[in-house]
C-alpha cells in the first residue's frame, strides 16, 4: 500500500482561542505549528489566514507572509483554502491561489454550513479551476455532499482538473454529509477508478474515519479546523498531538507515514 499522506488542518475559518486556546491564528503562530506538526509526521499544511484580530481573512499579502514563513520552517506542502469563510466573496476567496501554491483546495459544491450557506455555484467552480490550471496548483477537491463527486468528474470531463484527482472527503460538518463509516464507504465507491482521496472526519468522526481510511489505502486530515478535541470533553494540546495519534495508528496497522517528497510523488506534484 502507498504510504499514508497526513494533512494537518491548522486553523480553519470557524474555530475562535476562546473555543480553542492553543489555535494558531497569526503567520508565526500557524508557521510553528506546521513546523510541529511536520515534525510529528504531517506532509502536507492545510492553511486559513487571519487578520490581527483573529478573523477570517483571504488577503493575498497575508497568505504570503504565512507561505514564506511555514517554507523557511520545513518541506512542507503548504494547501491554501480557497473555502475561506462562508461570507468571502470569490474573487477574495480565489486571491492565495496568485501566490502559485502547490496545492490549493477547491470545494466541488454548495451545502448548508452550520447556520450559513456555504457557496460554491457551477460558475465558481469552473472559474476556480480554470486559475488553478493556468497556474499549475493542484486542486484538492473538497467535497461535503455526495453529488459534489459528480460536479468534480464534469470539471475532469471539461479538461479543467487533470487526472488522477484527489479529493478530500469532508464529513460531518452540521448540516452537510455525516461522518459515518456508511458514507465514506459510499463515496469511495463513487470516486473515478484513479483518483487519490483523504478524509477529514468533522469532530467525534475524526479518528474513526482516520483509522477507515489507513486501513482502506486512504489519506488522512487531522487539525483544529475539523476538530479541537483529543477525547471526549478534552482539548487537545497542539495540532501535532493530533497528528502524533495518526502516526502512531497507522505504525500499528503497519502502513508508513509519507515523508513531504514522497507525498508530491503519490500526488504527482513533481
Ligand atoms: N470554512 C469553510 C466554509 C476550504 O478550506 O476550502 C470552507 C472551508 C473549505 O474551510
Ligand atoms: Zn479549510
Amino acid at each position: 500500500m502507498e504510504k499514508l499522506i497526513i494533512t494537518a488542518a491548522l486553523t480553519g475559518a470557524e474555530v475562535t482561542k476562546d473555543i480553542q486556546p492553543s489555535l494558531p491564528v497569526s503567520p508565526d503562530e500557524i508557521a510553528e505549528a506546521a513546523y510541529q506538526c511536520y515534525l510529528a509526521g504531517a506532509s502536507i499544511v492545510h492553511v486559513h489566514a487571519r487578520d490581527e484580530e483573529g478573523n477570517p481573512t483571504q488577503s493575498y499579502d497575508v497568505y504570503k507572509e504565512i507561505k514564506e514563513k511555514i517554507e523557511a520552517k520545513c518541506p512542507v506542502i503548504v494547501q491554501p483554502s480557497t473555502g475561506g469563510a462562508t461570507w468571502h466573496t470569490p474573487e477574495e476567496r480565489l486571491q492565495p491561489v496568485e501566490l502559485k501554491p502547490e496545492m490549493a483546495t477547491l470545494s466541488a459544491g454548495t451545502c448548508n454550513f452550520g447556520n450559513e450557506v456555504f457557496m460554491n455555484t457551477g460558475e465558481y467552480m469552473v472559474k476556480f479551476a480554470t486559475r488553478m490550471k493556468e497556474l499549475g496548483v493542484k486542486p484538492e477537491i473538497e467535497v461535503f455532499e455526495r453529488g459534489m463527486i459528480e460536479n468534480a468528474k464534469r470539471l475532469i470531463k471539461q479538461g479543467l482538473v487533470a487526472s488522477p484527482a484527489h479529493f478530500d472527503f469532508v464529513l460531518g460538518v452540521p448540516g452537510a454529509c455525516p461522518g459515518t463509516p456508511e458514507d465514506l464507504m459510499h463515496m469511495i465507491r463513487c470516486l473515478p477508478s484513479d483518483a487519490t482521496w483523504t478524509v477529514a472526519g468533522i469532530g467525534r468522526s475524526e479518528t474513526p474515519l482516520a483509522t477507515m481510511a489507513i486501513i482502506l489505502g486512504g489519506h488522512v486530515r487531522v487539525g483544529f479546523e475539523d476538530n479541537v478535541y483529543y477525547s471526549k470533553g478534552v482539548l487537545a494540546d497542539s495540532n501535532a498531538q493530533l497528528v502524533e495519534r495518526v502516526v502512531r495508528i497507522s505504525k500499528e496497522l503497519g502502513r508508513e507515514v509519507a515523508t513531504p517528497d514522497e507525498a508530491r510523488q503519490i500526488l504527482n506534484l513533481k
